[in-house]
């Protein structure tokens, strides 16, 4: 395929309610949409990054940056999109950014062929299971308040967001509330070597996992924290490609892999991940950033395929935002169907997405 045109769309969606993590309070989604226009007709992706560098190195801004100065112009002409993140390798890092004009080009490629993304992961589920990633609330009142909400909903599982100063008392009172769904927790980093002793605090819950306690580089300390603690550890930020995810592995830092496909370049490589811990029998889930229906659409028919063994982050519309910016997605029986038309299989709202939109920028080959 041949890329024409890309246009870069930024709007805000106010989230239902904040969500409250050990970086930051968000109260709406800073949304980054690319339309590519390419030979084979139009696709649509959207940009993981939050505004901020708080989750990961990368933002908004540079990824509309670092993708207008130096991927676009490397893909001028003809190209396949299995050769995207070979022509971009020599451009360190950032694979958010590398991750969205991937998709885009996926998805025009797979609606110019009439199948959908399920289809081409070689996905065999028709529904995925749906779980819940609750964040840090002022009370404890209302944290229970928020949970019994999703648990009334059907959600099957619920993510406890943690921090210092707010990890034993909020997940223990959950627990014992709901003794028997299956839970687990993520601090995003927040915690230090120096913890590991603390943090063996949360072996009482009966865990699923825990992700991401520690910093995103110290592979070691997680494997400390591994070697001692009962609870699973599961890596989110420091998996960044199949290579990191491998060597993590190898390494006892982690035993469970949140498969964040924006965050390790792509939903290919985040496919060669899925294919290497199923070979190897290692539990993985499909994580999240908030997404509205075009990203969603795309997460869950990777969490699809019969490696994901947990509930991933696969939440409903509702969960996120009043109005979704393509048909919501809706649970049903604490699952969501994998959509089945051509690319993303689901519409772009193009009125509602332009009503909404407060930038818009445009790149010309
Ligand atoms: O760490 O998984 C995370 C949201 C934004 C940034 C990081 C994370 C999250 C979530 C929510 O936990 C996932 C979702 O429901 O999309
Ligand atoms: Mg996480």
């Amino acid at each position: 395929m041949k890329l024409e045109r890309v246009e870069f769309l930024h709007a805000e969606i106010p989230l239902v309610r904040p969500f409250q993590t050990s970086f930051g309070v968000q109260n709406e989604r800073k949304l980054f949409v690319l339309k590519v226009h390419t030979s084979v007709g139009v696709g649509w992706a959207e940009c993981v990054a939050m505004a901020e560098p708080l989750y990961s190195s990368e933002y908004l801004f540079e990824c509309q940056d670092v993708i207008t100065r130096f991927y676009l112009p490397a893909l001028k002409g003809e190209f396949k999109v299995e050769e995207i993140a070979l022509i971009l390798e020599p451009f360190l890092g950032h694979p958010m950014a590398k991750a969205v004009v991937e998709t885009a080009c996926l998805d025009a490629q797979l609606k110019s062929e009439g199948r959908s993304f399920a289809q081409y992961f070689g996905a065999t589920r028709s529904v995925v299971d749906c779980g819940v990633s609750v964040g840090i609330s002022p009370t404890i009142a209302r944290l229970e308040e928020e949970v019994a909400l999703y648990v009334s909903e059907g959600y099957r599982r619920i993510k406890l967001k943690i921090q210092p100063g707010w990890d034993m008392e909020p997940v223990g009172r959950i627990r014992s509330l709901y003794p028997n769904i299956p839970m687990q927790v993520d601090a995003n980093q927040a915690y230090r070597r120096d913890d590991i002793e603390h943090l063996l605090g949360l072996d009482q819950f009966n865990l699923l996992l825990n992700e991401q306690p520690l910093h995103e580089h110290d592979i070691l300390g997680h494997a400390k924290l591994a070697a001692r603690a009962k609870t699973p550890v599961c890596l989110d930020e420091s998996i960044i490609s199949l290579e990191t995810a491998k060597d993590a592995i190898e390494l006892k830092a982690t035993t469970v892999i949140n498969i964040k496909p924006m965050r390790v370049g792509g939903f290919i490589e985040a496919k060669k991940i899925h294919d290497y811990c199923k070979s190897i029998g290692l539990d993985v889930w499909c994580g999240g950033m908030l997404e509205t229906g075009i990203g969603r659409a795309v997460n869950v028919a990777l969490a699809a395929c019969d490696g994901f063994t947990l509930p991933g982050d696969t939440s409903a519309s509702s969960r996120y935002y009043k109005r979704d910016i393509t048909e919501p997605f809706v649970m049903k029986n604490g699952q969501l169907e994998v959509p089945t038309g051509p690319g993303i299989g689901v519409a772009v709202d193009e009125e509602y997405l332009a009503s909404i939109t407060v930038k818009k920028d445009e790149y010309k080959f």
